[in-house]
């Protein structure tokens, strides 16, 4: 059954000679959709979303809406700096058949007042009419969404959850304690099972896209009450996760698993710079056996 709780890898984007590899990108939807995921992430800050025009992002969640074909759910990511331009994005995406919510980052660098950052996401709840997720991930954006703000913005009954991003896992359970129907999707992977035991309904993240099952066998053994067994399953994604975080560019690390399993996904934009051969040796012997869930 389709439904917006889960696990949702939070898509990367490939590249061939630096456009979009729209065969690679088709697979690894399909590929995902066989572990069971239940949706996609499609162009977040995972996605290289700012690293990306403004056309290349619709182009990516056509050719992922396409694909998808309406079998399970999709969240576009529409976050710019310019309510405008969110906008612009929000029209196509939610125009598309499939797309089922859109998601957005706060407007950042010029350190928007409290008011605006509200004000943004209203702008795009109203406008558009169709679900909106806020994003907080004040690590990279540089501005938080405090449960104040959250309780603020759920009174526009557009905007049905939050995307996050951060150990604040107080703030998380103050979210969800005073708003029980709020969709709250964990987003560092390797504190899942953290955010599960602190109510989130689910999760978005970037290493999903080459071991959800592992994800899904978290949740799955955390609803079923075998804590034992999420635990085992969590170090089992953080010792990949910490293979992958050594390397010097984490986007490039996940790009090349992604190789691995025999997808091209190429390197990311620069700035961003490519794996070394010794990283990339170092992921193939060590990281490559560690992607098969193993269960007890
Ligand atoms: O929000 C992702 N964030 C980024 C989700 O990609 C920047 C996460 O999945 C992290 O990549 C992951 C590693 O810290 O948890």
């Amino acid at each position: 059954m389709k439904q917006l709780k889960g696990i949702f890898p939070a898509l990367l984007t490939p590249f061939a000679e630096n456009q979009i590899n729209e065969s690679a990108l088709r697979s690894l939807v399909e590929w995902n959709i066989a572990q069971g995921v239940s949706g996609f992430y499609v162009c977040g800050s995972t996605g290289e979303a700012f690293l990306l025009t403004h056309d290349e992002r619709k182009q990516v969640l056509e050719i992922v809406a396409d694909q998808v074909n309406g079998r399970i759910r999709i969240i576009a990511h529409i976050g710019a700096i310019s309510t405008d331009l969110s906008l612009d994005l929000g029209h196509h995406a939610s125009s598309l058949p499939g797309v089922d919510a859109v998601s957005s980052i706060p407007p950042f660098y010029y350190h928007f007042s409290q008011e605006e950052v509200i004000k943004y996401y209203l702008d795009l709840a109203n406008e558009l009419a169709f679900p909106v997720i806020p994003y907080n991930f004040p690590r990279l954006s540089g501005v938080t969404l405090s449960p104040d703000i959250v309780k603020e913005l759920r009174m526009n009954k557009h905007i049905i959850g939050v995307k996050f991003t951060s150990d604040n896992f107080y703030d998380l359970e103050r979210m969800k304690n005073s708003d029980p129907d709020l969709l709250v999707y964990n987003g560092f992977d390797e504190m899942f099972l953290a955010g599960l035991s602190m109510r989130a309904d689910g999760a978005i993240g970037s290493t999903f896209n080459f071991m959800a099952d592992k994800y899904i066998a978290i949740h799955e053994a955390f609803k079923t009450g075998n804590i034992g067994e999420a635990q085992a399953i969590q170090s089992q994604a953080n010792d990949v996760l910490q293979a992958l975080l050594q390397t010097k560019c984490f986007m490039a690390a996940e790009k090349y698993v992604i190789d691995l399993i025999g997808i091209p996904f190429g390197e990311p934009r620069r700035p961003f710079i490519p794996l070394t051969a010794d990283e990339k040796t170092m992921l193939k012997t060590k990281v490559q056996p560690m992607l098969k869930l193993v269960l007890k």
